[in-house]
């Protein structure tokens, strides 16, 4: 091993040549990268790292497979998916049902819901997907949550609000969910937006054509310029791309021209000119 690495790193890796799942290895090697510094040095270790984190990823797939371990699939619609968890008749059909288009089944009873069940959040040109995950926390129902951009841990008023937090916590370090945020089952749907909204960090992006009115905004990560706008609207708008008219939050003035490098912001409005 490189001699040059920090004191503490000897602890981790040794951790991990000593885990003995492949869960574990995972995790271990998990905090082995985090702790190698990033420089010349250690270039060559870190990809083999990562490679190894790689292989120990796909022998697990393969060994969930063999064991019938099944996975489940959410068909993501809409421009944001967000997973809705809660404890067992906490109130997320309601919670879903009040917020979304969805008709779910609600009873007085816990594990009403078995099935993922799905609605759609339309606010301010954004169209989210809101999916209650069943209270049965089965590593099938929870494998629908990795294709979400966003977890919604859902405290309610009918239970142990502590209680609920305490639970809800266990469960977003046991599955490592980075995007999250808690809310109170009684939130407005205006609220609601605007936290998954400003949690997520994408911004939405309107396209001006001469003459034509905006139509629906492009949703796209924070940070992004006008070449992906471009390329995202249709490659021959990058190809022959001469210049941007920008107006909006990253406009100084109204107008203003920008070329491809230009960073966009949440509601810019973007008039893209052409080659002839
Ligand atoms: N006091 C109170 N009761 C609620 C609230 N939301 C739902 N309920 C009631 O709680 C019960 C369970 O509601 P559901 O929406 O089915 O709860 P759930 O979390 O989807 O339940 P499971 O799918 O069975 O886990 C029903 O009797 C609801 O009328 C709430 O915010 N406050
Ligand atoms: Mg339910």
């Amino acid at each position: 091993m490189p001699t040059n690495l920090p004191a503490e790193w000897n602890k981790y890796y040794d951790k991990y040549l000593n885990a003995k799942t492949i869960k574990e290895k995972i995790k271990a090697l998990k905090e082995v990268i985090a702790h190698t510094p990033k420089n010349k040095a250690t270039d060559k270790i870190r990809a083999r790292f990562k490679r190894k984190m790689a292989e120990l990823r796909k022998e697990g797939e393969k060994k969930k497979a063999k064991s019938g371990g099944k996975s489940l699939s959410i068909k993501k619609e809409g421009d944001v998916q967000v997973s809705i968890i809660g404890l067992a008749n906490s109130g997320k059909s309601t919670f879903l049902k009040r917020i979304t288009n969805s008709n779910p089944k609600i009873a007085d009873y816990p594990y009403t819901t078995t099935e993922p069940e799905v609605g759609m959040l339309e606010f301010d040109d954004v169209k989210i997907q809101l999916v209650e995950i069943p209270s049965t926390f089965t590593p099938e129902v929870l494998s629908t949550t990795r294709t979400s951009d966003l977890m919604i841990l859902l405290i309610s008023d009918r239970l142990d609000e502590s209680k609920q937090i305490i639970e809800l916590r266990k469960l977003k370090r046991e599955y490592e969910w980075k995007k999250y945020i808690f809310v109170e089952s009684s939130v407005s749907k205006e609220e609601l937006f605007r936290r998954i909204w400003n949690k997520i960090g994408m911004i939405r992006v309107y396209t001006k054509y001469p003459g034509k009115p905006t139509g629906k905004p492009m949703v796209m990560m924070k940070g992004s310029t006008v070449e992906e706008a471009a390329k995202k609207l249709h490659k021959d708008f990058f190809r022959y791309f001469k210049f941007a008219k920008i107006t909006g939050p990253s406009a100084n003035f109204k107008g203003q021209r920008v070329g491809l490098e230009h960073v966009l912001k949440d509601k810019d409005i973007v008039e893209i000119h052409l080659k002839k």
